[in-house]
């Protein structure tokens, strides 16, 4: 048959060179750039799969290893709303990826028959990379693989990972937008210039604002937006990849998040506020230095809370009864979750480490905020939320009015599908914007606990597991209590362990009342995994 050919391409052109096990985790599939060929490959022929079972909706592949270094790539799937793969499809594509090149094409046959996928049907898979050497060659790989089993491959070059998750939601939505990168500008950064024309700068809000683009896609694709924003937004950019810059090499958002210093290449002014993207461009946070050189860090946690308390603000002026939540992982400091329920008094739902389990989460409240503490995450809104703003945008008072069309616009700002670092950004200078804030003031609203985040290897990670959103450790047996004892000793003491889904560790996260505190306290814990 003809898809004998096929296999026989597989082999000559991407062939499995190595027989490490590899998984498709939290993000997808993650590992040496080297290793991973034959999985795009093969992934391009899922998309074709996945894609015919969703009726000829398109699918995304991103190739890209986000926050990782240089000398590793990954591959994930995007499914037709611009959502992550779902769930039940992860095993599969384990599978598939670690399959011999002799069994590709039984295994191939049994996935087929397995979701019953009609090969008859057209397929159409959307295809983007990240800025790695690596990637281009892969992208390639995976277009091979959606070729091989005759779906429509669609390039769209190097794109960040939200850009490409928002042109598969518009591909198979047109309410959504266009689906293109002239798209996501058109409509995601046209809202943002809408918003501008409406909300004057006032108080303390400076319209100057540095990026580290942690020599990736994002700070690259600000530079092209930059041209459009007519001086409302003056952005400094740095680290884009030239000057020798490496990809995430001690910049960018998971850098600063994690060792709390301030990146490399950024020429940094006292109290200047500072956006730091991950590599893709789906992560976020801000941080200034202050007149004595120290650094304070504003993360996921105090971007939900900031779009939470606007969101909040405006729906009250609306007067639109809507529900609004918030979503978090353990990993959310312990002064954001108190400030949220005590003094926002807005419902806060915890769940697993990972977008997905956010995300799903979220979409239980009207306007749902997720956030991971390291800067992941973005505002959904249901059917209802939109249509009852819509209504008073048509229908309230002259005040009502104007709330509604300007909340109208935050929606537009805002990428639904995924977390998105260039939308956020927007979304976080809207309010810094219609606040006339500062970041310090804005840093006021509440103290974050010091905390300490530690990554200690094992011999084997699976040995733990986790209940409880992962803020109990039910294995191995007298871990937990040993960890509550450790606590139990520090004023303020929150601790937990899990292993990572995209690296070989295990991952310590403690906080505390001084930064000593969370420091000895994140150094026992780990000494009790090991
Ligand atoms: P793991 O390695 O499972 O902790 C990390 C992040 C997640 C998520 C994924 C995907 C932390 C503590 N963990 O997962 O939040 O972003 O990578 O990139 O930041
Ligand atoms: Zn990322």
């Amino acid at each position: 048959s003809s898809l004998r050919v096929v296999y026989a391409f597989a082999r000559e052109m991407h062939p499995k060179t190595t027989d490490v096990f590899i998984q498709y985790g939290t993000a997808g599939f993650r590992t040496k750039a080297s290793l991973l060929e034959h999985v795009v490959y093969r992934m391009g022929l899922l998309a074709v799969l996945r894609s015919r079972v969703k009726n000829g909706r398109t699918i995304g592949i991103m190739i890209t290893a986000s926050h990782n270094l240089e000398p590793d790539n990954g591959v994930k799937l995007i499914d037709p709303d611009g959502e992550m793969l779902e769930q039940s499809w992860e095993e599969i594509a384990t599978r598939l990826a670690n399959v011999s090149d002799n069994d590709l094409e039984s295994t191939t046959g049994e996935i087929i028959k397995q979701v019953n996928a009609d090969m008859s049907l057209k397929a159409s898979v959307f295809i983007g990379m990240d800025t790695r050497y690596t990637s281009p060659r892969l992208a390639a790989a995976a277009v091979h693989g959606v070729m091989a089993l005759k779906g429509t491959a669609k390039e769209f070059g190097i794109v960040t990972t939200p850009m490409l998750h928002f042109c598969v939601k518009c591909r198979n939505d047109n309410t959504y937008g266009t689906p293109s990168e002239e798209g996501y500008y058109e409509k995601i950064v046209g809202a943002f210039k809408n918003i501008c024309q409406k909300l004057p700068v006032v108080g303390k809000y400076n319209t100057t604002l540095y990026v580290d683009g942690a020599n990736g896609v994002g700070g690259k694709k600000l530079n092209i937006i930059k041209k459009t924003l007519d001086g409302e937004l003056d952005l400094v950019l740095y680290n884009l990849g030239g000057n020798g810059g490496k990809l995430n090499l001690n910049c960018g958002a998971d850098f600063v998040k994690v060792s709390q210093k301030p990146p490399v290449g950024v020429e940094h002014v006292p109290f200047q506020r500072v956006a730091s993207l991950d590599g893709d461009g789906d992560r976020l946070v801000y941080y200034y230095l202050d007149d004595k050189n120290d650094m304070h860090l504003l993360d996921g946690d105090r971007i939900a809370i900031l779009l939470a308390s606007y969101i909040t603000e405006l729906l009250k002026a609306c007067g639109a009864s809507v529900s609004v939540g918030l979503v978090q992982t353990a990993y959310a400091n312990g002064a954001s979750t108190r400030y949220i329920t005590d003094d926002l008094k807005i419902p806060v739902t915890c769940v697993k480490t990972g977008v997905k389990h956010l995300h799903h989460a979220a979409l239980s409240y009207d306007i749902g905020i997720y956030f991971e503490a390291n800067g992941h995450g973005t505002v959904v809104y249901s059917g209802h939320a939109k249509d009852s703003i819509r209504r008073v945008a048509d229908e309230g008072d002259t005040e009502q009015r104007k709330s509604a069309q300007l909340l109208l616009n935050f929606i537009d700002v805002t990428n639904e599908t995924v977390g998105d670092a260039i939308s956020d950004l927007f979304l976080v200078e809207t309010v810094l914007r219609a606040r006339g804030i500062s970041i310090q003031d804005w840093e006021k609203q509440y103290t974050d606990l010091p905390c300490r985040q530690l990554k200690v290897t094992v011999q084997d990670r699976n040995a733990i597991s986790t209940a409880d959103a992962e803020r109990q450790c039910t294995a191995p047996e007298g871990l937990q209590t040993k960890i509550n004892e450790l606590v139990s000793r520090y004023p303020s003491g929150r601790s937990f362990v899990r292993p990572s889904g995209t690296e070989d560790v295990v991952r310590v996260y403690a906080e505390a009342d001084t930064q000593e505190s969370a420091d000895k306290l994140a150094a026992e814990v780990a000494q009790a995994v090991f």
